[in-house]
């Protein structure tokens, strides 16, 4: 068992969700928290309630020359990140490829590629100068399949897991571990923010089954990041009983 005591965790959008627990999850851990995402408020509030050290900070990862700047001037007590969780990510919209919204693929691509390499450059580094570290990427069953109206938020995921196996051979020849987890259905504002707001549709996402929530994520990034360090989990699929690919969700009435 590697404990986590005292590491730094680096969570990407923290704000909520899968990136809320596993704030949680790795401060129950023992470790110390540097937390990042666009809603500094909600932040604040989560670092108030929780029991470790932690450092919050505004970022939109979207932003290339933002990430170097906040991350070049962490103060000194936070620069050595032990633990990278790459968890900020979104989908928005749910529509053919003839018929979606530009700005939409934007997003997405933005976010979930560009900005999870962004982090990613300016974090691996430093782990590799200092000899230790660990990537936890935050994948999707969509990084394994393609479901109707899916395809870019599909190929953003899929992009993810291919950075996560790129990264694993970069990185062979250090101490630096590299992980993904990739869940499938999670009740969390995911649903809300593909579809834009719409409450009533993003719910029955989530009905008539028991879908996963952040804290099962949280638990198996804890769990992978806790393994002795000669022990790499690159990659877990992670779904609630009751689905069995993208599509197919035992869902009672
Ligand atoms: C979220 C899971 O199935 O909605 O990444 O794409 S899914």
């Amino acid at each position: 068992m590697n404990s986590l005591r005292d590491k730094i965790v680096l969570v990407t959008g923290a704000s909520a969700g899968i990136g809320e627990a596993c704030a949680r999850k790795f401060s129950e851990a023992g470790a110390r928290l540097l937390l990042c995402a666009r809603r500094l408020d909600r932040l604040e509030k989560l670092a108030a309630s929780l029991k470790t050290e932690c450092y919050s900070f505004k970022l939109d990862i979207q932003k290339e020359s933002e990430v170097q700047q906040a991350i070049a001037s962490l103060p000194e007590k936070w620069q050595a990140v032990d633990i990278l969780v790459n968890n900020a990510g979104l989908s928005q919209g749910l529509d053919k490829v003839q018929e979606a919204v530009l700005s939409d693929w934007n997003t997405m691509i933005d976010t979930n590629i560009k900005g999870l390499l962004y982090i990613s450059r300016a974090i691996i580094p430093g782990m590799v100068e200092r000899g230790r570290g660990h990537i936890i990427n935050i994948g999707s069953i969509a990084g394994h399949e393609v479901y109707p109206g899916g395809s870019v938020y599909c190929a953003t995921k899929h992009a993810v897991r291919a950075l996560t196996k790129g990264m694993l051979i970069d990185l062979v020849e250090t101490p630096v571990r590299v992980t993904s987890v990739d869940p499938g259905l999670v009740e969390t504002e995911f649903s809300e923010v593909r579809f834009k707001g719409d409450r009533e549709r993003s719910k029955t996402v989530y009905q008539g089954y028991k879908p996963l929530d952040g804290d099962d994520i949280a638990e198996a990034c804890v769990w992978a990041a806790s393994r002795p360090e000669h022990v790499n989990i690159a990659e877990i699929l992670m779904l609630p009983k009751a689905q069995a690919s993208c599509t197919i969700i035992n869902k009672k009435p």
